[in-house]
């Protein structure tokens, strides 16, 4: 007997390039993935970690059913047994100790499934605790705080339009390796070299001579840690030689000489020593890019994560705006989403946002949209207080691998009364848990990106259907969280109101509530009755399983832009004032000491993600990744070659790596790669022990964080290196 095979189309979830595939399914096994030709895209690209779904659908040590700790060890139990046990552990603390002695963490993937997008703000306003945290403030906090003062919305979030710009510089990021961030944009490598092939260039600004640097124009180190000046300087050239001219957006821009003042003392000749780069080339750099006829700076981790994160990503939208290249094409753009979060109100979308109205109650760090920065964690956890944190959830996240000072948050979990983890794999964090829920994975579910269609280079919208069923003994992410809010609320004895919208939107589904979402949205009737009748519905989108086309990002200001607070009418703030009173701050470094030891850097791979995924043989075979790049020189006054063993220490912790000599990293500069560190006991991942490497976050440091916005610093961790005989 044969068995038939079918096809599937499907969006790739891993990462945010959205790549089509299409997988060739027989019986409950999936027999080949290969990029989709009719994705109209991705057209046909994807990259290693796409193949690994299938491996990760089969992967044996993949959690299916709920486990509870007990003193001999893991136990099976059923859903409504451990949903019940869930929702009654949350309500005792909270009711004995107040709603803030419980913290919830959410992780990257919780960004990349449609269930946790449209279930988790709701799941997350019933724990109603000041003390959220995510992997926000590992990541892109800063850009969002900087959308948020400039723009008005934290999600406003500005696209470098790759497809039509003639220059672009690339500052802390390498999309040739991460498939682009913050700017969805499958197969990079042909974006990239279509630029070169237009007659444009590209510059990329990076301690390290990347992938992407290696098809660029020109690569230019910078110090770790340094681009604030770097960026400052830039805008201080444009102002001193009359190069700015913010074309067709001038009116709605305001605050144009403070901008100006504040960059004064920041001439190229000033930041030079600092930043390693000679004012010669700022000065050339920055009139290439105001006489190109269009141009956008980017800026991602590299330049986030870092010790001026809101004041670079502050400067890069500023520089696209004084160089007139700010929603226009081939500069920097804002989408025009089917399913629209920054239009949606709070049910669907994230609201407006907010910054500091609580702090953390050890350093005063601030609030941002309703978290707190993740590297207090830790110590809000020990610091005790009233209330304490006595119980923890974490949603699709491993904190203790990808949040700065691992072991001290581990020390910090070993003491939690309760902690919940809504995860399918028993790892480093989850390990600490009393209760884990596994949801489904990501061939068992519905797919649309809710998040990525709204950040990437052109305007597409896709749903991908299940691939496989669940089985009886499983749920999904959305089950999971609402299953526990509709309990939280009975035990708390919520109104008949609260109870039976919860009732609701359990029976409704992601789906129902997409479908929902895209009939309001732009391509729908919010665009209009006659965009709303022709455009996008739940039907077209069923009917079309490669993906439907909306066209290249457009021009939409004023129009996007939401109105401000107290009926200020909608305009582009580009001199926030709390910016402008950081650059005190950035002031101080222009003569800071520059003698410290080694600058420590992270790096991607292109069959890493994150923490994750590291439990695929196939990703993990060949030579082991997890090595400290050290420049020659470096290498020959360590008395260190390629594959000895060095111990690398900061004031937080000690690894020992071994390390690859490469030219292509700066000297004075090393760098490991981050979400290794499968080392620890009493995980459930066998592949992932088997490469266990060291984590980067053993070393990275809870204390160096933006003082601003409270993102964790990577860019530039002080080190020392020394041989190990
Ligand atoms: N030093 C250093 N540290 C870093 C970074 C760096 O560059 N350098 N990068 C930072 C960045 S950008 C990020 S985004 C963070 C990531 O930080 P985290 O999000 O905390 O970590 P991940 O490694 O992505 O862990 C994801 C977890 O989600 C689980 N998971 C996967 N899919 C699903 C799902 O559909 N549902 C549920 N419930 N769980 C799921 C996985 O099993 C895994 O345990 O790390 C940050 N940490
Ligand atoms: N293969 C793979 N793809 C991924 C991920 C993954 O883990 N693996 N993670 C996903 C996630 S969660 C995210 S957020 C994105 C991130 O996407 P990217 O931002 O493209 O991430 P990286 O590849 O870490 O690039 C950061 C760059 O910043 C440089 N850098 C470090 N410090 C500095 C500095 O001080 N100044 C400057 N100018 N540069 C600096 C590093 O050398 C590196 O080249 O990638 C996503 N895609
Ligand atoms: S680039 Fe990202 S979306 Fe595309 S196949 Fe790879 S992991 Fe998946
Ligand atoms: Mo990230």
């Amino acid at each position: 007997m044969t068995t038939s095979v079918r096809t599937h189309h499907r969006t790739c979830s891993l990462c945010e390039a959205m790549c089509g595939l299409t997988l060739a399914i027989e019986g409950d096994r999936v027999v080949s993935v290969r990029g989709d030709e009719d994705d109209p895209f991705s057209r046909g690209y994807i990259c290693p970690k796409g193949p690994a779904l299938a491996a990760l659908h089969d992967d044996p040590d993949r959690l299916r059913q709920p486990l509870r700790r007990t003193s001999s060890g893991w136990t099976t139990i059923g859903w409504d047994e451990a949903l019940d046990e869930a929702a009654r552990r949350i309500h005792e603390v909270q009711r004995a100790h107040g709603r803030d002695a419980l913290a919830v963490y959410v992780g990257n993937p919780a960004v990349h499934n449609l269930g946790s997008m449209l279930y988790g703000p709701s799941f997350l306003r019933a724990l109603a605790t000041k003390h959220r945290y995510s992997a926000t403030s590992v990541d892109q906090l800063p850009q969002m705080l900087a959308a948020y003062l400039m723009f008005g919305h934290q999600l406003l979030l500005p696209i470098p339009d790759v497809d039509h710009t003639q220059h672009m510089v690339i500052l802390g990021g390498n999309p040739l390796v991460s498939n682009g961030s913050i700017m969805s944009a499958p197969d990079m490598k042909r974006r990239l070299a279509a630029i070169r092939g237009r007659g444009g260039k590209i510059v990329v600004i990076d301690p390290r001579r990347t992938e992407t640097a290696a098809v660029a124009d020109e690569h230019v180190f910078v110090r770790p840690g340094t681009d604030a000046l770097l960026l400052a300087a830039m805008v201080h050239v444009l102002f001193a030689e009359g190069l700015v001219d913010l074309g067709e957006r001038a009116p709605l821009v305001r605050n144009l000489d403070a901008l100006r003042d504040v960059v004064l003392p920041f001439a190229p000749e000033r930041v030079e020593a600092r930043t390693g780069i000679d004012a010669a080339t700022i000065r050339r750099i920055t009139r290439e890019l105001a006489a190109a006829p269009t141009a956008v700076v980017y800026g991602r981790v590299g330049v986030s994560m870092h010790p001026f994160g809101g004041i670079c990503h502050w400067l890069v939208d500023a520089i696209n705006l004084l160089t007139g290249n700010f929603d226009r094409r081939g500069g920097a753009m804002f989408s025009r989403p089917a399913f629209d979060v920054v239009g949606a109100p709070p049910p669907l979308g994230l609201g407006a946002g907010s910054f500091g109205r609580w702090h953390s109650k050890v350093r005063g760090l601030p609030e941002f949209g309703g978290e707190l920065p993740v590297a207090t964690l830790a110590e809000d956890i020990c610091a005790g207080g009233d209330p304490s944190i006595r119980s923890l959830v974490t949603l699709a996240g491993n904190p203790v691998l990808s949040t700065p000072n691992g072991p001290r948050l581990e020390t910090a979990l070993a003491g939690l009364e309760f902690m919940l983890s809504i995860d399918f794999y028993l790892n480093e964090t989850t390990r600490h848990a009393h209760l884990i829920l596994p949801p489904s994975g990501p061939l068992e579910h519905g797919h649309f990106d809710v998040a990525f269609h709204a950040i990437a280079v052109r305007n597409t919208v896709k749903y991908s259907p299940a691939v496989f069923p669940i089985a009886r003994h499983q749920r999904h992410d959305h089950q999971i969280l609402v299953g526990i809010e509709r309990r939280l609320q009975d035990l708390r004895g919520a109104s008949a109101a609260t109870r039976l919208e919860i009732r609701l939107r359990e029976r409704l589904g992601p789906e129902r509530i997409l479908a929902l979402g895209l009939r309001a949205g732009p391509w729908g009737f919010g665009g209009g009755l006659r965009q709303g009748l022709r455009g996008i519905s739940w039907a077209k989108l069923v009917a079309a399983p490669h993906g439907i086309d909306l066209g290249p990002l457009g021009p939409c200001l004023p129009a996007r832009l939401p109105r401000r607070r107290g009926g200020v009418s909608p305009h582009i703030d580009i001199a926030p004032a709390l910016l402008v009173a950081d650059v005190a701050r950035l002031r101080a470094e222009l003569d800071a000491d520059m003698d410290h030891p080694f600058a420590l850097i992270g790096r991607r791979q292109l069959r890493n993600n994150n923490s994750w995924m590291h439990n695929v043989a196939k990703l993990m075979a060949g030579k082991p990744r997890c090595t400290l790049l050290v420049h020659p020189e470096d290498a020959q006054r360590l008395g260190v070659c390629t594959g000895d063993s060095v111990r690398v220490s900061s004031r937080v912790g000690t690894v020992i790596a071994p390390v690859e000599i490469d030219d292509g990293i700066m000297r004075g500069v090393v760098s490991l790669p981050h979400g290794f560190g499968h080392h620890r006991t009493g995980t459930g991942q066998t592949v992932a022990s088997a490469h266990a490497g060291v984590s980067i976050n053993d070393l990275t440091d809870e204390q160096r964080i933006d003082e601003l916005s409270g993102v964790a610093v990577f860019s530039g961790v002080p080190v020392d290196i020394e041989a190990v005989s």
